[in-house]
């Protein structure tokens, strides 16, 4: 397939550790995916859905004990160790070969390795990079096929270059107690041993895509960024482009595939989904920041999904999809999940693959669910009705602003814009969620994970507040708006005010008509939040004092908020970057 030397030579040391009784390389040929479909449904590692209402499309069970990220067992591996920074575990990079060799050593004994060379991103593109996973996993190899370009280009493209990402995974025995995820962003190494499940295996995603990305960002002067990317078409045809980062549960995907409101598509309003996970940004010939999506599916949570939340996320399950953890309706093999409809299968598998009984479900009790709370699927972009003609092209599309944002009961308003780009690297670095009853442990604790990147930032998050604000530098009068959305304000008896889902067009609209100089605002201690009247409420059973509510600036919740924020940074020490000090401070006086 390629004659590389520096991959060549990677490959020999694997099949030396491993022991493989066969090689097969992975082309992204039709002809092989299905003999791989057709080999993993012979072994139980697929099953066969109903063909004709779901095409191609599959259900795989993992382990139990193996059903999410483990983040206590991810670690950055770099010489120093002030380089992983206080958020990343970090062990010494000779250490941690070692320890995972010794676990690896054999493990692919009467296995296959499966070897897939991929292109995060359009291939050939000047924003893709290119990873090469070698595994012992059907399963991740019929998900690479969604989730990445896998093609034999790839390695055309990649020609004698050794800038590319090594990716080793290796089920092991699936034991937990030795399942480690670690990245060695010095050698552009990922290893994953003991695991099946999506985040842990899936190597392109989030160890690529942003742990390594973001540290081969750093030393190259571009950004890997936990973000949505959407395009807002208006009635005269002009596409603008937001990219977005919020914590887990806060809507990401609904968001990149929100359907506008009736007045404002009657209007010829529409929305183009790039990405709803991962964006990569760079700074472009005419000095604006480009992003592209650099993943080719979508891994999206099942429950919750349906016609109404996420009609095009719905939609591109019906072909080519892997669903994982969820329940099998017995009565037509089509699948299942809390959320989807009322209609609760009669005669129904649940996600272990045990007959699920509906009479004793509960909503409020997690072991009674037919699907795993984190329960996925794996779906094609290309299925997605809202696909943006950009997707596939390798240029990026110019991002006109970021959004930040997060669940905040009463602190943040409904919108702001940040005062200016080092002003919104602080907004960035400061955000928090508040836990809600649907995650275990208590209920409205606050935590903080700036941009949304604490689980999947490659090296010190200091390091990674200043390569925010360097490129806000070389950027100038050319760098996006930064704004803070949080569609999560609630009343007096915890209900929330705000409609989110589509109507978060609204929201948008301002933020574009900021970015255009065309909507008006009030300037407070956190930023410019809009006259409730620049908020367009056509339609909506909502009147202007409620309006007004969710965006007050609360001074005495914000005092508490910049004490908060002071805190957070302690863990930072003296690496953390003057300028957000000095923000923090500007905030404190602001609110004096
Ligand atoms: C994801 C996550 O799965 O952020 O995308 O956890
Ligand atoms: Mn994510």
């Amino acid at each position: 397939m390629t004659e590389n030397k520096t991959v060549l030579k990677w490959l020999d040391e694997m099949k030396e550790l491993l022991q493989p009784d066969n090689v097969v390389w992975i082309d992204g040929s039709k002809e092989q995916t299905e003999e791989l479909r057709a080999e993993a449904v012979r072994t139980g590692e697929l099953f066969k859905l109903n063909q004709e209402l779901l095409p191609d499309c599959y259900l795989h069970r993992t382990n139990p004990n193996d059903v999410a990220r483990v983040e206590d067992r991810t670690f950055i591996c770099t010489s120093k160790k002030e380089d992983a920074g206080p958020t990343n575990n970090w062990c010494d990079p000779n250490q941690m070969y070692e320890k995972l060799y010794n676990i690896a050593r054999g493990s692919y004994q009467g296995r296959t390795m499966y070897i897939i060379p991929y292109s995060m991103g359009p291939i050939g593109s000047p924003l893709a990079k290119i990873g090469i996973e070698v595994t012992d996993s059907v399963y991740v190899v019929l998900n690479m096929l969604i989730m990445t370009r896998v093609d034999k280009k790839v390695l055309e493209v990649l020609g004698d270059s050794n800038d590319w990402v090594r990716g080793l995974h290796s089920r092991c025995q699936v034991d937990p107690e030795n399942r480690y995820i670690c990245h060695f962003p010095e050698d552009n190494t990922i290893i994953s041993v003991n695991s099946g499940y999506g985040g842990n295996v899936l190597l392109g995603k989030k160890c690529f895509a942003l742990r390594i990305a973001s540290y081969q960002g750093w030393k190259e002067g571009w950004m890997a960024e936990h973000m949505l990317i959407l395009g807002l078409e208006n009635p005269q045809g002009e596409v603008k482009y937001i990219a977005a980062a919020f914590p887990s549960a806060c809507g990401k995907t609904n968001l990149a595939m929100l359907i506008p409101p009736e007045y404002l598509r009657k209007k010829g309003y529409k929305v183009w989904t790039v990405g709803d996970d991962i964006a990569w940004m760079r700074i472009g010939p005419d000095g604006r920041l480009y992003a592209i999506n650099p993943e080719n599916g979508f891994f999206g949570v099942a429950p919750g999904t349906n016609e109404k939340s996420n009609f095009n996320a719905l939609e591109s399950t019906k072909k080519g999809t892997i669903f994982t953890n969820v329940a099998l309706d017995l009565n037509n093999n089509t699948v299942w999940w809390e959320g989807l409809n009322k209609n609760l299968p009669e005669n129904a598998l649940d996600w272990k693959g045990n007959p699920w009984d509906a009479s004793k479900f509960d909503k409020a009790d997690k072991s009674t669910c037919a699907a795993h709370p984190n329960s996925r699927f794996t779906a094609p972009a290309e299925n997605c009705p809202c696909i943006s003609e950009e997707f596939n092209k390798g240029a990026g599309v110019p991002i006109s602003a970021i959004v930040f944002g997060g669940r905040r009961a009463k602190c943040a308003p409904l919108v702001y814009q940040s005062k200016n780009w080092e002003n919104g690297v602080f907004v960035g670095s400061a955000m928090a969620s508040e836990t809600t009853a649907a995650a275990a442990g208590a209920v409205g604790v606050v935590r903080r994970d700036p941009m949304a990147m604490l689980p999947f930032c490659g090296y010190n998050m200091a390091d990674y507040f200043e390569h925010w604000l360097q490129m806000g530098k070389k950027l100038g009068d050319k760098a996006p708006k930064i704004f803070n959305v949080n569609w999560f304000r609630t009343d007096d008896e915890g209900n929330f005010v705000w409609p989110g889902f589509g109507d978060n067009m609204r929201v948008l609209n301002w933020i574009l008509d900021r970015c255009d100089g065309k909507a008006d605002a009030t300037e407070t201690a956190i930023g410019y939040v809009p006259k409730p009247e620049d908020i367009d409420l056509t339609d909506l059973d909502m009147d202007m004092d409620t309006l007004k509510d969710i965006l007050t600036v609360d001074k005495e919740i914000w005092t508490k908020e910049a004490a908060e924020i002071e805190e957070h940074y302690k863990k930072f020490g003296d690496k953390l970057p003057q300028e957000l000090r000095n923000q923090l401070e500007n905030l404190k006086a602001g609110l004096k």
